[in-house]
């Protein structure tokens, strides 16, 4: 599907019309990969409107990744979550997804950017279910892929660079070909790592296993959110160093990441996982999220943001008048 032109992006302090937000050919990042980006979703909410979804975890990672690659990101965080906010009430959004890119512009080219700037800008559009809207119910097919992740000390996994979506898209797109929906890689140990855009959990006997952060996995803020919301159901959650052969013999597998949200997997390498529906406690986790997400619990963790305050209160106000 092409982009549905959306009112405004912010690009470097400033919002411009969709039309307008371009960049120069000779742009750094277009040419060494030289960009760190971030994926948020907001979501409408029960009684506080839209809300983005753990925008100061998104925020601290994108700053993470460009300290990494000694960036000097030109808005300080508080300024760049308030831009987050101001993006989606720009767009009069309800649900979206937020994408922010901090890259080295438009100065000169050779692999050392000192001379480029670093320019920030922040899109959002609509963008519905990431492995389809049947995923999330009956789960995707997928493989191991042929490719590894990256190697430690190659590209950092930590950082969610645009680069490392090269790995990405030979792992998507080996999918593709032999029909699957999504591939699984493992990393050069051969231990299982992630998907090319998400991250994996494993339930063998009642217990949730998923990848280290050592597996050159991407630090998920979803990864995240799963192990605490599991834990706080009274799983255990173990990340551990997980053999490839351990896909094959577990009950039930399941991804996560903001796009793909909590997707369940019911084949590899047409092996089927478990009874090839989807698991319980997928579904026990997967009802957990949906309902944090959309605020029908309690904000027990402050993850949520709402994006128009006001119409929160008067949401808030209806609803106490509904209730009586
Ligand atoms: N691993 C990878 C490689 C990855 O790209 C993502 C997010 C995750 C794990 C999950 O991270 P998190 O979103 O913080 O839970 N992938 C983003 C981009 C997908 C795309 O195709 O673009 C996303 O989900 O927004």
């Amino acid at each position: 599907m092409p982009f549905e032109e959306v009112k405004k992006i912010w690009m470097n302090g400033q919002f411009v019309d969709f039309a307008d937000a371009k960049i120069h050919v000779l742009t750094h990042a277009l040419h060494y990969g030289s960009g760190l980006f971030e994926g948020i979703r907001c979501y409408v909410t029960k009684n506080q409107g839209p809300a983005i979804f753990r925008l100061n975890e998104h925020t601290r990672r994108l700053y993470d990744s460009c300290r990494i690659y000694r960036m000097d990101v030109p808005f300080s965080q508080e300024e760049f979550r308030a831009a987050c906010v101001e993006v989606v009430a720009a767009n009069e959004f309800e649900d979206c997804y937020l994408r922010p890119l901090v890259y080295r512009g438009f100065h000169s080219l050779g692999v050392y950017p000192a001379s480029c700037p670093v320019d920030v800008t922040i899109a959002a559009w609509q963008w519905g279910k990431y492995l389809g809207v049947e995923a999330i119910e009956h789960g995707v097919d997928v493989r191991v892929s042929s490719w590894n992740r990256m190697a430690p000390n190659t590209f950092p996994a930590l950082a969610k660079a645009t680069a490392n979506y090269m790995n990405s898209i030979l792992i998507r797109m080996e999918a593709a070909a032999d029909g699957y929906a999504e591939g699984i890689a493992l990393d050069v140990n051969g231990y299982v790592s992630e998907g090319s855009g998400e991250n994996i959990f494993l339930v063998r006997d009642g217990k949730i296993y998923t990848p280290p952060l050592g597996a050159s996995v991407l630090a998920g803020i979803t990864r995240d959110s799963i192990i605490r919301i599991g834990r706080d159901l009274g799983y255990e959650v173990i990340e551990t160093l997980i053999p490839r052969e351990m896909l094959y013999i577990v009950d039930e597998v399941f991804f996560t990441g903001t796009a793909a949200e909590v997707t369940p997997v019911r084949t590899i390498d047409r092996v089927t996982v478990g009874n090839g529906r989807r698991g319980p406690i997928t579904e026990h986790i997967q009802r957990e999220y949906f309902a944090y997400i959309g605020g029908e619990v309690p904000d027990r963790y402050g993850w949520l943001t709402p994006v128009y305050p006001e119409r929160a209160a008067a949401a808030r106000k209806l609803a106490a008048v509904a209730a009586g």
